[in-house]
């Protein structure tokens, strides 16, 4: 017989058959429905409509109808979404990899295209598949890599998800029944302990009949001697998984849990110890941001609003009513920190001080020292800025703020994502975005 892939007896895995795809079918199921909704989540939490700062998207129309303000409760928010989006697309690599692993004897079928409805079928499935590897390549490229793709990354990601979303579900209306059907007879077969019906190819094989009579089984006609029992492959990806889980959730974590974290990108610089010891994304050297320019004498933070523009130096900052809030830091990485006390000025406070009564500040505008690079400047909304907890901070876990977590001010919100939180603040316009 001859033996080229298009060839059912090429695939010999006595793994390969309707139940592993249909057991891996539903996780995925489950966890992508997750990550596209926490995907979305954590678009809305940037404040894309914003313009003309926030809005990497201007474009997005129709894909946009869902954005509402994001909320500054609880203030752990975007740490749980975002957390639960990266840690979860990560700890899915595995079973993503065996579900198209299970499935591969499927691309080389022939014919290619037996009908128009198959042609349809096999074109969402090129998107499915292209979508799935596009969202899980750019999403670990930029949680690993930070921002390879400079300033493009959101857009990429945001319309990739939609593209592979609508893929998905055309997919999931033309599998789900079948695949509940295939876990339902496995698991009344292995409970009764009577064979499960169809062929018994490698073993204890659950076959549902393919979805139509011309649809060519999953299970090889010549399959080989196992290597790995049913059960071990489950374990296999399930470990895999596991291990992955296990070596990235610590980022979420201070102290020794965070270390734990072997495969969370090591960007930065060390948090090192102290009040100030907690994650860095960006150190001041890095953004290039000189000691000189940060010195009492030279910096002023610059506030404008409807009755004008003020200039404060840091200890003219320092005589204004100073409050405090215990807040996290949460990036869309996928890391955070746990509270740490911040101390500083209401954000509302300094509207007030630009013409804005109590109760009605506006949207802001922050801009920080940096000339170069990303997230120099950022839109808050008015429900962020109106947070009493929301502030200008100067000083963090009762220590004056170090120069890598944006000395001399910073900006830092409630369940904000970490990079609407600028470091370096030069310049907030209040208003008039
Ligand atoms: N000016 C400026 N502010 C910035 C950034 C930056 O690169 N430049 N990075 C942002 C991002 S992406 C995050 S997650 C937080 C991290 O704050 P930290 O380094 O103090 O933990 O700062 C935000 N503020
Ligand atoms: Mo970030």
């Amino acid at each position: 017989m001859e033996r080229s892939p298009t060839s059912p007896a090429f695939w010999r895995s006595p793994l390969r058959g309707p139940w592993f795809t249909s057991l891996l079918g539903v996780v995925l199921l489950a966890g992508i429905t997750v990550l596209f909704v926490t995907g979305l989540l954590s678009y809305a939490a940037y404040n894309p409509d914003l313009s003309p700062v926030n809005d990497k998207t201007p474009d997005k129309g129709l894909l946009g109808f869902y954005l509402f303000p994001w909320p500054t409760d609880p203030p752990w928010l975007y740490r749980l979404t975002q957390g639960v989006h990266v840690t979860l697309g990560i700890a899915l690599v595995p079973v993503l990899l065996a579900k198209l692993w299970s499935v591969v004897p499927r691309l080389f079928q022939l014919p290619p295209v037996r009908s128009v409805a198959h042609a349809l079928e096999r074109l969402s499935l090129l998107l499915l598949v292209g979508g799935v590897l596009f969202e899980f390549v750019t999403g670990v490229l930029n949680i690993q890599l930070d921002y390879v793709f400079p300033g493009s990354f959101y857009p990429l990601h945001f319309y990739g998800a939609w593209v592979f979303f609508a893929a998905f579900a055309v997919h999931v209306a033309l599998r789900a029944p079948t695949a509940v059907r295939n876990l339902r007879r496995m698991r009344a077969g292995e409970e009764d302990g009577a064979p499960p019906p169809g062929p018994r190819a490698g073993g204890r094989e659950g076959v549902a009949p393919p979805v139509s009579a011309e649809e060519p089984s999953l299970v090889s006609p010549d399959p080989a001697e196992p290597t790995v029992s049913r059960r071990g492959a489950v374990w296999l990806v399930g470990g895999g998984s596991l291990l992955l889980l296990g070596t990235t959730v610590g980022q979420n974590f201070d102290g020794p849990l965070r270390r734990t974290a072997l495969l969370a990108p090591h960007g930065g610089a060390e948090p090192g110890s102290g009040p100030n010891g907690f994650q860095i994304n960006k150190t001041a050297a890095a953004r290039g941001i000189s000691a000189a320019e940060t010195s009492e004498e030279a910096w002023r933070l610059v506030v404008t609003g409807p009755s004008g523009t003020v200039r404060l130096s840091r200890a003219e900052l320092a005589e204004l009513p100073l409050h405090s809030a215990a807040l996290p830091i949460a990036c869309v990485e996928g890391w955070s920190t746990s509270d740490q006390w911040w101390r500083g000025v209401r954000l509302r406070d300094l509207a007030a001080l630009v013409g804005h009564e109590p109760g009605t500040a506006p949207d802001v505008l922050v801009e920080s020292l940096q000339r170069h690079g990303a997230f120099r400047r950022a839109a808050l909304r008015a429900n962020q800025v109106r947070d009493p907890r929301s502030l200008l901070a100067l000083d963090v876990n009762g220590e004056r703020l170090s120069p890598d977590h944006g000395y001399p001010a910073r900006i830092i919100v409630p369940a904000a994502p970490g990079v609407l939180n600028t470091k370096w603040v030069a310049r907030m316009t209040f208003g008039d975005l």
